[in-house]
């Protein structure tokens, strides 16, 4: 690990390179090359890093290894302890998750007249949509258009995504905006009241729109509000464990958890969503977080255990930049738009070394590529780094302007005495997004009647890569899709008659048949390292 005197001297090489450097316009890498460092140096691409699915509806199939035990892991309750006859809440539609899409669901649920129920392990607001930093991309603009956004968007998740979800998230997205603008999102705007936007990695339009550096929180708190303005009921520190199906084998409820006296509670519903969000603490590879604290991938086995499919599970998002140092921060978002701003990645020897909006496997493949087999990287106390030279935003767009557009960075690095305005961070990819999830079809339902999903849980919007600005979105779009079909659907539906829960009993026996039980108790709710 180098000291900090070093650090210093190193950061000096990229100071004096500076002018040569911001006039310089590094070329984009061509297909053929972006598939070989890819294949190479992705973490997605490391075989020995997944395993094969054993039993359950993706049975062959290989997902990261870390989720392979828990979707083969051990049911939290006995079926047979738990009373389903005499239900503590009854609703039509039950949301499991209090984040952007569970919030937007339940919004539009109850617009539509049906009785929503929010169910949260942590609190409202407790999700990765707080954490989402740069923006939130529509094609709102004359030289803009829904179609450019999906084949930007289809492109860079190589060409996976499933049309139909693709082409709902870009369409409804221009409207999407305006309804986040009504509910009061303070998003930034020129003196006429124009929305502000700026480029993502591989966007060919400027169309992220964003409320500084702090979109995700600016969104989320006006979510939160419009729930909690409306009485929608909000069950805090409580986690669904259990899917209940009906005894057509639809979804019906869930059995929740106290989170602090472990109790357990009956939620009968007509309908559910899953909206419980990604996956990041779940550390794969070893990988640090840009997650927040619940993201332990509980949907995926809620929906799994009943039956719903999953699609792309084996494909996560490094997001290419995480704080490298210093060490209180490690893994942290450093959001694009950074480099949106102009600040490029540099390595060692004070050089660019790639383009700075390439799309997001491709630049965290390159700083992991520069960092290992080119032997460029500079060595932290966690390991290696790239510099992304900040000052140079100012350098380009004059003084001011980081305070202007990103001061949530700039506070977060001046609390640990580092002024990113005249000093570069030190950068490496952080596990940001879960790929894959939970399939749907656009009416945002799984393959159990009656389940929905939406937001990070669900897989198949993206691709095998997603755009930057694209998950806020799809957690607004499909958040309110889910909402709106599964109050449509509630409203058709009786209140389930006869609830159970022997499909846990099944799959159980479904794991010791294959040898594929994992026991470990799933979902996981919390990391590891929770504190008792
Ligand atoms: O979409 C995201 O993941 C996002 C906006 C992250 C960021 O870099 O700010």
């Amino acid at each position: 690990m180098y000291k900090i005197d070093k650090l210093n001297e190193l950061a000096k090489v990229v100071a004096e390179k500076r002018p040569e450097n911001a006039s310089m316009e590094p070329r984009r890498m061509t297909a053929d090359e972006k598939d070989t460092l890819l294949a190479t140096f992705h973490p997605d691409y490391k075989q020995g890093e997944f395993s094969v699915l054993k039993a359950g509806v993706n049975k062959g199939e290989k997902v990261p290894t870390q989720l392979a035990e828990l979707l083969q892991g051990k049911s939290r309750i006995n079926s047979s302890n738990v009373d389903l006859s005499a239900p503590d809440y009854d609703t039509d539609v039950l949301i499991i998750g209090g984040g952007g899409a569970g919030a937007s669901a339940a919004i539009e649920a109850d617009d539509a007249g049906a009785k929503a129920m929010i169910v949260t392990k942590l609190r409202i607001g407790d999700a990765n949509t707080m954490m989402a930093e740069g923006g939130i991309q529509a094609a709102d603009k004359p030289n803009d258009s829904p179609a450019i956004h999906y084949l930007d968007a289809f492109g860079g998740g190589h060409f996976a995504a499933k049309p139909e979800l693709l082409q709902k998230l870009v369409t409804n997205a221009p409207e999407a905006i305006q309804w986040l603008n009504k509910l009061g999102v303070e998003f930034d705007k020129e003196a006429d009241g124009t929305m502000i936007t700026t480029h993502g990695g591989g966007t060919s339009r400027k169309r992220m729109h964003a409320a500084k550096d702090y979109s995700g929180a600016e969104i989320m708190r006006t979510l939160r509000d419009e729930v909690l303005n409306r009485q929608i009921p909000v069950i805090d520190f409580t986690a669904a464990i259990e899917i209940i199906l009906d005894e057509n084998g639809k979804a019906a409820g869930a059995v929740l958890m106290n989170m602090e006296t472990k109790e357990l509670l009956v939620a009968r519903a007509k309908t559910v969503v899953i909206a419980t969000g990604g996956a990041g603490r779940l550390h794969y590879q070893g990988f640090p977080t840009s997650n927040h604290y619940g993201a332990t991938a509980d949907g995926l086995i809620l929906g799994y255990r009943v039956g719903a499919k999953l699609l792309y599970a084996d494909t996560l998002q490094y997001h290419p930049t995480g704080a490298a140092y210093p060490e209180q921060i490690f893994g942290a978002l450093v959001t694009e738009k950074v480099r949106s701003l102009g600040a490029k990645l540099i390595n060692i020897d004070g050089d660019v070394f790639m383009h700075p909006l390439e799309t997001r496997d491709v630049t965290a493949a390159s700083i992991i590529r520069e960092c290992s087999e080119r032997g460029k990287g500079i060595t932290t106390g966690q390991g290696t780094a790239v510099w992304l030279d900040t000052p140079m935003i100012e350098y380009k767009n004059g003084e001011g302007t980081i305070e202007k557009r990103i001061p949530a960075m700039m506070r977060m690095f001046g609390k640990y005495g580092i002024d990113i305005r005249k000093e570069p961070i030190l950068v490496y990819p952080t596990l940001h997004y879960q790929n894959g999830g939970l399939d749907i079809t656009s009416d945002g339902m799984t393959g159990v009647e009656n389940l929905y999903a939406a937001g990070e849980v669900v897989g198949g919007i993206h691709g095998r890569n997603r755009l930057m600005g694209n998950s806020l979105l799809d957690v607004i779009v499909f958040g309110r899709n889910a909402g709106i079909n599964a109050a449509a659907k509630a409203k058709n539906t009786d209140v389930p008659k006869s609830l159970t829960l022997s499909h846990i009993d099944a799959f159980n026996s479904k794991l010791n048949e294959s040898g594929a039980a994992s026991g470990k108790a799933s979902p996981m709710l919390l990391p590891s390292y929770a504190r008792k």
